[in-house]
């Protein structure tokens, strides 16, 4: 039926211990010739090698041209007939780097040549058994034209280079580490570096190098710092060191991924790499630490221990998620961390979990596997090890970790290798642990209380439900969910007294393992205030009525920041969504809110986060049947209610951080800008001469492009100047032009479609450029309900229509932009029906593998 099942998984029937490759680099047809040694493992299978489109130029056996009766190519596989013993194949093809617009395999970017070969990009580039359990050391020759490329990287330490005739050069690496080919990757170009040399903890000299095009290379200083101290953290937190003697890191303008964590050859979307504080915001330079560390801690996570096949995909992303958090959370503010990662899982990743498109963090399943790459198998698989963390405790987690790499590196390994690893180290059976990785769809826990008045008992019932997803209709079995949980006193003080109930208690951690639990606190003697799921200790939605007033008071007793801002959202949520409590949580909220502003002591950066307000798509997730415009007007009008009302506080903190926000990226500037910019923000509803102040006087990013988005939105006197200002400024900087045109894109108004379709006719639109398409797409559908769910279904229409034009281009990036339509069958009446015709046009327009599967999934 055209899916890969997990069940259905073979070994390979051949192993290739070694693979030798000769590049002959150019862009319209670049020449590859593959030596593998090639070793039966298991007897008598035939041998089948991964080939996509290849030219094949020449094919021999152990130095034998082979006839064409003894082999079989037909665009996809190659079959070699009669072999039964270890050989050497060693093939010759052409491919054309210079038209792969799919951005997979060999492709130009710029004057760069590069590759990206995960999942299953590698088979565009030779024959392979490309998989990931099939690890070849490798040795890899790049030969090219010195003047048009004359740096070549690839996989592993540079073993040696020299001069060829006709102006050509090679240059030769070798990479001692088993890989499987989703790894490999070669880089060539007029590249230019930043370096620096250390010593890692084992004692070896290591060069780190970032590469960019020579223009941009000073750009890169941040990033080559943020490698250093992920590869410093990796050290300390988990013992693992660095294994080559250099690691390079190469930024392109075209990618399609955010980055990709080739063993020893990094490459970037350039995003996530080039800043300075002129062209990049206080935002940008936190994400570019953290996917550079991502993409520096694979190394362990994904590389020296590899999966096993696709369907493990969690065992790398999950895992390395979770690393990458935890490395922000130590170097920075650990509860801004987990407040911006709750705000990604709770706005999207709940929404994907309960659409048409829900999967378990483990897929049992797939048609195709680029789909997959999801916000499930990255950021509810990272939750997933913390939820384990939160069960065995940080103790036998910590050994837990070092188990499963020492017991399986360099190998391919698979989620029961990792639970078989912390199930020995903790001594816990983690068999009930492992059904988070088998069951879609998020847990929900109804809370109730009850107290009795007359012997003075308090009780919490806790009822977890798991609701129905595509493919698993239920019913399922309960999981182990690690609840965090609190009472409070009438007075504010913390209830010591541990709960008598059937589910096991540590300290303020209760385990839920039953779909229903009490808890009884007989003879309490009032009726406490209960506060749940602090830091998010469970991936859960969770339900329990509290009043605006009750969720206010919380706010201000609960010592845990995150769970402040937590309840403070809660009560935006109510004051915004709500019937009833909508006048009484407006109030409370502005009473909280006057009190963070007029609190000095209170970080900057946390107050900003609670002054921004739940976006769309978590207010969505809040209500059972999306009306766009009801609720971004809901949620406007709350904003200009509170703008006015804190209008005074709003201009006096906005004035008192001025000099604290000056520049440099110390927290205390960085927190000092972000408040400002979110009391900017606030005050545009009521007046934009601060926003217009801000873009003419400052000199950082983060204040320029804040300011013009205020200006842009509130369709100021000045928007158009500013705007054309900033795209003459940053005209030839692609990753700034991106900025303007997100802002163009994303103006909260229907008729922001009507800009959208300008930029569709004008130069800026590069659809063979993935940034670009975000840009100005992604940021459409993503991020302006109120233009892409245009009551004329206009702005389904545009989006479906590039879609399909965009599909042969680069059916990945098509089939993401597809995805915005996963809440179309919760969307009200009337939009709905225009998105179900929208998804319907598309029926015909699709040929690639990657849009026709979530088009099926989408309209199933
Ligand atoms: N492996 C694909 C990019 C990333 O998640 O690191
Ligand atoms: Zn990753």
């Amino acid at each position: 039926d055209g899916h890969v099942y997990l069940a259905d998984y073979q070994p390979p029937a051949w192993r290739i211990p070694h693979a030798d490759l000769r590049f002959d680099l150019d862009p319209d047809a670049t020449e590859v010739e593959a030596r593998l040694r090639l070793e039966p493992a298991r007897p008598g299978e035939p041998l089948l090698l991964d080939g996509e489109d290849l030219e094949l130029l020449a094919i021999e056996l152990d130095g034998q041209p082979l006839p064409p009766e003894r082999y079989d190519y037909d665009g996809q596989r190659l079959c070699v007939h009669g072999v039964a013993a270890a050989c050497e194949l060693r093939t010759r093809v052409r491919i054309r780097p210079a038209a792969n617009t799919r951005l997979e395999g060999l492709y130009r970017s710029g004057s760069l040549l590069l590759t990206q070969c995960e999942s299953e990009g590698f088979r565009r580039i030779t024959f392979l058994a490309d998989r990931p359990d099939v690890m070849p050391t490798w040795r890899i020759t790049l030969r090219a034209e010195r003047r048009a490329y004359p740096v070549l990287l690839a996989n592993g330490n540079p073993v040696g280079s020299r001069e060829l005739e006709g102006g050509r050069h090679e240059a030769v690496w070798e990479n001692p580490h088993p890989t499987p080919g989703y790894l490999f990757a070669i880089a060539a170009g007029p590249l230019a570096r930043v370096s620096t040399t250390l010593t890692t903890a084992e004692g070896r000299r290591v060069e780190l190098n970032v590469w960019a095009e020579a223009g941009d290379v000073e750009r890169c200083r941040y990033a080559l710092g943020a490698v250093e101290r992920a590869l410093r953290w990796d050290e300390q937190r988990f013992g693992r060191c660095y294994d080559l003697d250099v690691f390079n890191i190469v930024a392109a303008q075209d990618f399609t991924m955010g980055a990709m964590e080739n063993k020893g050859l990094n490459i970037f979307n350039a995003r996530y790499i080039l800043a300075d504080e002129a062209t990049a915001t206080d935002t940008d330079f936190l994400a570019i630490e953290s996917v550079v560390a991502h993409e520096y801690l694979h190394n362990w996570s994904g590389n020296r221990v590899t999966l096993r096949d696709w369907f493990q995909l969690s065992l790398k992303e999950g895992l390395t998620v979770y690393r990458d958090s935890e490395f922000s959370a130590d170097l920075h503010s650990r509860a801004l961390k987990r407040i911006e990662v709750v705000r990604l899982l709770r706005g999207r990743q709940f929404a994907e979990d309960a659409g048409p498109l829900a999967h378990p963090v483990r897929p049992q399943r797939y048609r195709e596997i680029s789909n997959f790459y999801t916000l499930t198998v990255y950021e509810k698989g990272a939750e997933l090890i913390r939820v384990l963390q939160a069960l065995v405790g940080d103790e036998a987690f910590q050994a837990g970790m070092a188990r499963y790499f020492a017991d399986n590196d360099g190998r391919a390994a698979t989620l029961e290798d990792f639970l078989a690893a912390h199930a020995a180290a903790s001594g816990r059976d983690l068999s009930d642990f492992a059904r988070w990785y088998a069951q879609a769809g998020t847990p929900e826990l109804r809370i109730s209380a009850s107290f009795d008045e007359a012997s003075g008992d308090y009780a919490l019932e806790i009822i977890q439900s798991q609701p129905a997803t595509p493919g698993q209709p239920g019913p399922k079995a309960p999981l182990p969910i690690p609840l965090r949980f609190a009472l409070y006193g009438p007075a504010g003080q913390r209830v010591g007294a541990a709960p008598q109930t059937d589910a096991p208690v540590r300290g303020d951690l209760l385990e839920l393992r039953e779909a229903r639990h009490v808890l009884r606190w007989p003879g309490l003697g009032f009726q406490p205030l209960p506060a749940f799921n602090q830091g998010f200790s469970a991936p859960v939605r969770l339900r329990f009525d509290y009043t605006p007033a009750q969720l206010a008071t919380l706010a201000r007793w609960e010592a845990d920041p995150f769970s402040r801002w937590d309840l403070l959202q809660q009560l935006a949520v109510q004051a915004i969504t709500g019937t009833d409590a909508r006048v009484a949580a407006t109030e409370a909220l502005r009473e909280v809110l006057a009190g963070l502003l007029a609190d000095d002591g209170a970080d900057p950066a946390f107050v900003a986060e609670c002054l921004a307000l739940p976006d769309f798509d978590t207010l969505a997730e809040a209500v059972p049947v999306v009306d766009p415009q009801a609720l971004a007007g809901a949620r406007e009008s709350l904003l200009a209610t509170l703008a006015a009302a804190l209008e005074q506080p709003l201009r006096q903190r906005y004035a008192a951080l001025a000099a604290a926000a000056g520049g440099g990226l110390q927290a205390s500037a960085m927190a000092a800008r972000a408040l400002r910019n979110a009391c900017l923000d606030w005050l545009g509803h009521l007046d934009t001469v601060p926003a217009q102040t801000q873009f003419d006087a400052t000199a950082t990013m983060t204040e320029r492009l804040a300011a013009l988005r205020v200006l842009l939105h509130r369709q100021a006197p000045g928007a158009e100047a500013a705007l054309a200002a900033f795209r003459e400024r940053f005209a030839g900087d692609p990753l700034v032009t991106d900025k303007w045109i997100g802002l163009v894109a994303t103006r909260p108004a229907a008729d922001a479609l009507a800009d959208v379709q300008w930029l569709l006719a004008s130069p800026w639109w590069k659809p063979a450029n993935p940034n670009r398409v975000r840009a100005v797409l992604g940021n459409l559908s993503r991020g302006n309900p109120l233009a892409f769910h245009r009551l004329d279904g206009a702005g389904h229409r545009l989006i479906a229509d590039q879609v399909a034009a965009i599909d042969p281009i680069n059916p990945q990036v098509a089939a993401r932009l597809l995805g915005a339509f996963e809440g179309w069958r919760r969307l009200r009446s009337g939009l709905r029906e225009s998105a179900e015709a929208a998804l319907a046009s598309l029926q015909d327009r699709l040929a690639s593998a990657d849009g026709r599967d979530l088009l099926d999934r989408l309209r199933a």
